[in-house]
């Protein structure tokens, strides 16, 4: 594949990224419209629930220039009748002669059938092309296609000795504004935020998104509390669930959750991490000490009782927020899904 069929899959990730908060439980798709002659004839993003997938705002745009196009694309195009038509028909019936996606789509009604059509009618489908970013990028969708549960993401902000609360219990504020705000973009990003019965009761947070960069959020995520919260908390109305916490993964991945935001309190994030059910872990470090052995902890419960049996994870990036860190860190169990090194392809399919 050529450095332009590069540059155009790079602004079709770059159209999906745009409406990231926006399509749940539908995946984030970009897609991009190229003519013979390397010119670009129509760009398209997923619209909200129900409403048109990538490429048929894309083919919208382009009209007749579609004919002989090739057309980029970050998902496998949909071959069934969904809430809307398959776009692997509107895609033959543009006349484009090639469709380049980077990843397949798990989605039970698709898993290559999208590509099986297209070749079927005479189009050219060349896969794989920046896959890896692809999958980084759609990670909650595939992975609750792929399992049936949500990509589990643990948050938490500490002191840079690892303290969530002082010893008298309060909290606000360790990180600074730009933090904050970071946590909230987490949030609208998610399609359900978790805490602890106990942090209802200490905390009584709210969960809501209140700052997705300056514009009003599209939705709020659904509210769950572990145990049971009381009528007047503010986190009401919440859906409230116990027992195992397997199970209560596979209730919101029932509920189409394609991203879980764990936010705490020390029992709830010892349990998730412990059963080993986090897939991405957020942390906002603060410059700050309390300075003794007396504030709350992030984990509450028993840790590895050696230093051989340290859990260590893979470090996936570090930023600057203002005056604090925000530290990325993924299990280092394979990759989901897994990428075959010889094609760069989505191996799971
Ligand atoms: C695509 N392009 O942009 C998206 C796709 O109910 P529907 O009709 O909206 O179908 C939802 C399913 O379509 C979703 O689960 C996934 O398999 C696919 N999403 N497909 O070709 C897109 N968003
Ligand atoms: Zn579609």
């Amino acid at each position: 594949m050529s450095r332009a069929d590069e540059r155009h899959m790079a602004r079709a990730i770059e159209i999906a990224q745009s409406v990231r908060t926006r399509t749940s439980p539908n995946p984030w798709v970009g897609c991009v419209v190229v003519d013979s002659a390397g010119a670009v004839v129509g760009e398209g993003a997923t619209a909200p629930p129900g409403g048109p997938h990538a490429e048929i705002g894309a083919l919208g745009l382009a009209g007749d220039a579609a004919r002989g196009a090739t057309v980029y694309v970050t998902l496998e195009p949909c071959s069934h009748q969904g809430r809307t038509p398959p776009c692997t028909e509107a895609l033959i019936r543009a006349g484009v002669t090639r469709v380049v996606a980077a990843v397949g789509d798990p989605d039970e009604r698709v898993t290559g059938a999208g590509f099986v059509a297209l070749e079927a009618a005479g189009v050219t489908v060349s896969r794989g092309l920046l896959a890896a970013a692809v999958s980084d990028q759609l990670r909650p969708y595939l992975v609750h296609r792929s399992t049936g549960r949500p990509y589990v993401v643990l948050k938490l902000a500490t002191t840079l000795d690892g303290r969530t609360a002082a010893a008298d219990g309060s909290s606000r504020w360790i990180t600074g504004p730009e933090a904050r705000r970071d946590v909230h973009r987490l949030r609208a990003e998610s399609d359900a935020v978790l805490v602890g019965a106990g942090t209802v009761r200490h905390d009584d947070p709210e969960l809501t998104v209140r700052d997705d960069g300056g514009s009003e959020p599209s939705r709020q995520p659904l509210r769950v509390v572990l145990g049971h919260a009381p009528k007047s908390a503010r986190v009401q109305p919440a859906l409230e669930l116990g027992g195992d916490l397997g199970a209560v993964l596979d209730e919101l991945g029932r509920r189409d959750v394609l991203q879980l935001l764990v936010e705490g309190g020390a029992h709830v994030a010892h349990g998730f991490h412990a059963q080993g059910l986090v897939d991405r872990y957020v942390w906002y470090l603060a410059p700050a000490f309390l300075g003794g052995d007396d504030g709350q902890p992030v984990f509450a419960g028993p840790g590895a009782a050696t230093m051989a049996d340290a859990w260590r994870g893979r470090l996936v990036s570090v930023c600057r927020l203002g005056g604090d860190l925000r530290i990325d860190v993924e299990p280092d169990r394979v990759h989901f899904p897994p990428i075959s090194a010889a094609s760069g392809e989505n191996a799971a399919l």
